[in-house]
């Protein structure tokens, strides 16, 4: 199967004819997934553009899940709040987005209506990755960042005759400084099933230097003692909030394996 950002090579086989001989094999592959699909969002990504908005409201759940997809991939990661000239939202956006801050994780505010320079100067040489639930502004911001792009969006839309722009698949654009963009379709739920428990865990990031610190090997990091997780959680180095995230991912991803297979 193959994902939009692939590389092909084409064999020549006459006149404005080829065929795909071979996939160049991809530096980073995003995707999501359940027990019974995989979807595949993009492949050789090198960073993800995490768009919220001040409306509608964001799930700070979903923000958790797209940091452990891109950071299983070893992707650069940046949060961009965007519709900041709706300042209803604004200040509860902010406190939503403050753990991830804490974490080191970069925010860029903007609207995209108004100005994309900081962003812009953020996406170069880099391919982008926009991901975010549906009406966050991953498009508009799209538009803005390429002229060309809000044509061939239109035209899809009036092909599907849905009456407005909207993204139902993957699509790459080349940015005029270099590197490229993709908006993907706007996503509600973002199952992470494909991450084991190692990979999973080693996506929370500020829950690395405690690896292997447990007093169990096996920690499940619920109810024993000694786990290191739980400790530091107490003192505060850790928030709670992303530990009970990560118990729920974790018991989400083992249902979704057993499910799988047929159990
Ligand atoms: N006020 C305001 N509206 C915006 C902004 N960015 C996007 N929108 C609107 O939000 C809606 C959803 O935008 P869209 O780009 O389709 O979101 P997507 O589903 O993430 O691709 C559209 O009506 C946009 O015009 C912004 O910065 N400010
Ligand atoms: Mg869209
Ligand atoms: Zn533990």
């Amino acid at each position: 199967m193959f994902a939009c950002g692939d590389r092909v090579q084409v064999a020549d086989t006459g006149p404005g004819q080829g065929v795909i001989d071979k996939l160049v094999e991809r530096s980073s592959l995003l995707y999501r997934s359940d027990a019974w699909r995989q979807k595949l969002i993009a492949a050789n990504a090198t960073q993800v553009v995490m768009v919220v908005a001040t409306e509608p409201s964001f799930s700070d759940e979903f923000v958790s899940r797209c940091l452990c997809a891109a950071e299983s991939q070893h992707l650069k990661v940046l949060i961009v709040l965007n519709k900041t000239d709706i300042p209803a939202g604004l200040a509860d956006a902010r406190s939503r987005l403050a753990s991830f801050v804490r974490l080191g994780y970069p925010v860029l505010e903007l609207s995209a209506l108004d100005n994309v320079d900081a962003l812009r100067s953020l996406l170069v040489g880099e391919t982008s990755l926009l991901v975010g639930q549906s009406g966050m502004g991953k498009s508009t911001l799209t538009n803005a960042l390429i002229p060309e792009a809000r044509a061939e969006t239109r035209e899809i839309s009036e092909v599907l005759d849905t009456g407005k722009h909207t993204t139902t698949f993957a699509r790459l654009y080349p940015l005029p400084e270099g590197g490229g963009l993709i908006d993907s379709p706007g996503m509600q739920t973002f199952g992470l099933v494909h991450l084991d428990n190692e990979a999973l865990e080693a996506s929370f990031k500020e829950f690395r230097p405690y690896a292997g610190q447990c007093r169990f090997r096996d920690c499940r990091h619920d109810s024993e003692p000694g786990c290191a997780l739980r400790e530091a959680a107490e003192r505060g180095e850790i928030e709670g909030r992303r530990l009970r995230q990560f118990l729920q991912f974790r018991a989400e991803c083992e249902n979704g394996r057993r499910q799988a297979q047929g159990w």
